[in-house]
């Protein structure tokens, strides 16, 4: 197996329509989880598979019709193989090697975080620069596949914004549940993000978790998104990350007690998860010793407004401490100033 190819740990726990295992031992946010196991013990949140679409063919109607009534009807779609697996698998290695390059991240020519290494370790590769616009990284950031199926989507040419979302997710890390409009709410509401697993991620390694049906503005999230749906965190001048909780029973206990949480129990190489502004998300943690590395690639129609904070010269230092801008999310694993001002409005809210 090539250099920086390990495949992941085999894994114990159930089995997803694709036939890949779950790892048994599961987190998200504040909460333990467990993939697909009915029903869970009290506390424990249950993740449930989400069916992925096959992307092979992104000229094919039936295949676009698929995609588009998900998103209308779940909020989000996993696209299987959207983006060639070689050149994801490339890209992958591009940012082990500028790792490796640095000497205290992983071990050599491995995805193995070394043992000092946790939060605040592996770099932060944000926005725009060397290795987001690397040839390796754009030929995945902006494959052309994407592309087309944006542009089919769209009915309209396709643009990405410029920052990228490039991240080594340590171990003990995550991503707590928030809608991405009051990170990037200032352009086009057909905003959309593609989410983009730079290689096999297990959901032990730290994987997207999506709430189905949670983009409805008239359904049960319909006070959540009136009120922190429209924040703007930069505006409004949120301080942290941003999100509107760490523990997902939060929500459905608030909200929806039905409410399903939707994974895939292992993303693929060539994978992407795509959805609007309004889907409530997070992921799991990172609980192994390997960096977990995705990107988050935002497309919208060519034609229509741009959030100004994305594009042009976008420097990961000037978007300040909030939310996509600073450290990130990941970097705090409980982000307790971020929570706080949330919280502190969503007492004022009363949700
Ligand atoms: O990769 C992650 O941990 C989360 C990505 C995400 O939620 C986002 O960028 O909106």
């Amino acid at each position: 197996m090539a250099a920086f190819e390990k495949a992941a740990p085999p894994s114990h726990g159930r089995v997803d329509s694709d036939g890949k295992a779950a790892p048994s031992q599961l987190r998200l946010g504040t909460r333990a989880a467990v993939f697909d196991a009915a029903p869970a013990a009290a506390g424990v949140v249950r993740i449930l598979p989400a069916a992925p679409v096959d992307a092979s063919d992104v000229e094919s109607d039936a295949f676009l019709e698929e995609a588009r009534r998900k998103l209308a009807t779940d909020g989000f779609v996993v696209l299987r193989g959207l983006i060639p697996r070689d050149d994801v698998l490339a890209a992958r290695r591009t940012v082990l090697r500028a790792y490796d390059a640095r000497g205290d991240v992983v071990e050599p020519t491995s995805d193995t975080l070394l043992p000092g290494c946790g939060a605040g370790c592996v770099p932060f590769t944000e926005g725009r620069n060397e290795l987001t616009h690397s040839d390796a990284m754009l030929r995945v950031l902006a494959a052309p596949r994407a592309a087309r199926f944006f542009e089919r989507f769209f009915g309209d040419a396709a643009m990405t914004l410029d920052y990228k979302w490039l991240r080594g997710v340590p171990r003990g890390a995550a991503t707590g549940c928030h809608l991405d409009r009051v990170y990037m709410g200032r352009g086009t509401e057909r905003l959309m993000t593609c989410w983009i697993p730079l290689g096999e991620t297990p959901l032990d390694l730290g994987g997207l978790a999506m709430l189905e049906r949670s983009h409805d503005p008239n359904g049960p999230f319909r006070k959540l998104h009136a009120t922190y749906g429209a924040l703007d965190v930069e505006r409004d001048g949120l301080q942290g990350s941003g999100w509107f909780t760490e523990d997902p029973l939060e929500i459905s206990a608030r909200f929806a007690p039905d409410a399903t949480w939707r994974a895939c129990a292992t993303y693929a190489a060539g994978d992407a998860v795509v959805f609007g502004l309004g889907l409530l998300h997070m992921s799991t943690a990172n609980l192994t010793d390997r960096v977990r590395l995705s990107a988050d690639v935002r497309w919208q129609p060519r034609s229509e407004k741009v959030d100004p904070r994305y594009v042009g010269a976008v420097d990961a230092a000037d978007r300040g401490a909030v939310g996509r801008g600073g450290q990130g999310e990941h970097r705090r694993p409980q982000a307790a100033v971020g929570l706080r001002a949330v919280r502190g409005a969503r007492v004022k809210w009363s949700v």
